[in-house]
């Protein structure tokens, strides 16, 4: 299946990808005899891709991977190797160090898992993480990731658009930000016993931001679901923004009058804004942002390549800052 999104950001349909070219030729029979994988021209399948992953969908996504909608996101960026993407990673609550999250989550507890919907909203109370996507087509989109620290990755996220599931619970027009949190649990997440976050990791988006049809909520990547490391089992995908504000293992979402306080900005409000577009224009304190490193690789050419406007996503979300002064607002 293939959803058509005409955008400037989109590539030759013929690059179009499914989840099939993730999965190794066993895992795919095993999968394909369960139950009817979509499947559309996979031509292009690059050996680190085919490594995919090898992990099992969990019971309760289960039935909704079954069908993953293709779209032309991204179709001509170079997927980054599910290995990098599933071992260097930011996620505060196992620990500081890159290696961290993918050393330390084996046993985090995804199911069941709930989600608290409250706020200015009138369908509101707590859901089971599958009734909050059950009702939407899974897609796959290639999005870039762009970390304020200055490296960036391309990653096939599995997912629904976020402002699907927004007007599922009906928010009020009182309702101008949301607010998300990670779960809070330091029996589970080591580096909630301490440090100076204050826990839990806390992020928000205005209204407008989080109903742009580019946010995404993710439960899933390169054709299953989300590892621990990476924010399982939902997370938030905001490729227009600096990375911190994709908030992983999301178990709360509020609909609020006022912005929202979130986990940089608390910390260091001088270096981490609310907003948080990439913006090469906008360097951070101590460090520019007017490059980055595209991973795998070191601060070396050709790794090194130009930051972009809103990470590349500026036809697509470049009116919601009309009038807004974007050096002010970082
Ligand atoms: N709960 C939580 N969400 C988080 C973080 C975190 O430490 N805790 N780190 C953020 C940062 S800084 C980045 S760059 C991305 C990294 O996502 P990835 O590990 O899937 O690449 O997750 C973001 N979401
Ligand atoms: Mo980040």
């Amino acid at each position: 299946m293939l959803i058509r999104i005409k955008k400037k950001s989109d590539a030759q349909e013929n690059q179009v990808t499914s989840e099939s070219i993730y999965l190794n030729r066993r895992q795919f029979m095993q999968r394909a005899a369960l139950s009817t994988v979509a499947m559309t021209g996979a031509a292009n399948l690059s050996a680190a891709i085919q490594q995919g992953n090898t992990r099992a969908v969990s019971k309760q996504l289960a039935s909704h991977f079954s069908s993953i909608a293709s779209t032309s996101y991204g179709a001509d960026e170079k997927v980054t190797p599910y290995d990098v993407a599933a071992s260097y990673n930011n996620f505060y609550e196992f620990g500081y160090g890159k290696d961290d999250p993918a050393k330390l989550s084996e046993n985090f507890i995804t199911d069941p898992w709930n989600i608290t919907i409250e706020g200015a909203a009138d369908n509101t109370g707590v859901f089971a993480l599958e009734d909050v996507v059950k009702d939407y087509q899974l897609e796959e989109r290639i999005y870039r990731l762009r970390c304020v620290e200055a490296w960036s990755m391309v990653v096939p996220w599995i997912g629904v658009p976020l402002s699907s599931v927004l007007k599922k619970f009906k928010p009020t027009s009182n309702a101008k930000y949301v607010y998300f949190e990670t779960l809070h649990d330091p029996r589970q997440f080591p580096g909630q016993r301490g440090g100076n976050i204050e826990w839990p990791y806390r992020e928000g988006l205005t209204i407008a931001e989080a109903m742009n049809p580019l946010a995404f909520l993710s439960v899933g990547m390169y054709g299953s679901i989300l590892p621990n490391q990476n924010g399982a089992p939902i997370r938030l995908v905001v490729p227009w923004k600096y990375g911190f504000k994709s908030i992983k293992s999301i178990v709360k979402i509020r609909f609020v009058e006022e912005m929202p306080q979130t986990t940089w900005n608390m910390l260091a409000p001088s270096e981490y804004g609310f907003y948080a577009n990439v913006n090469p224009g906008v360097d951070h304190p101590r460090w520019s942002q007017k490059q980055e490193r595209r991973l795998p690789g070191g601060f070396l050419l050709p790794n090194i390549i130009d930051t972009e406007m809103f990470n590349g996503y500026q036809e697509e979300v470049g009116h919601l800052y009309t009038g807004l002064d974007l050096v002010k607002n970082y």
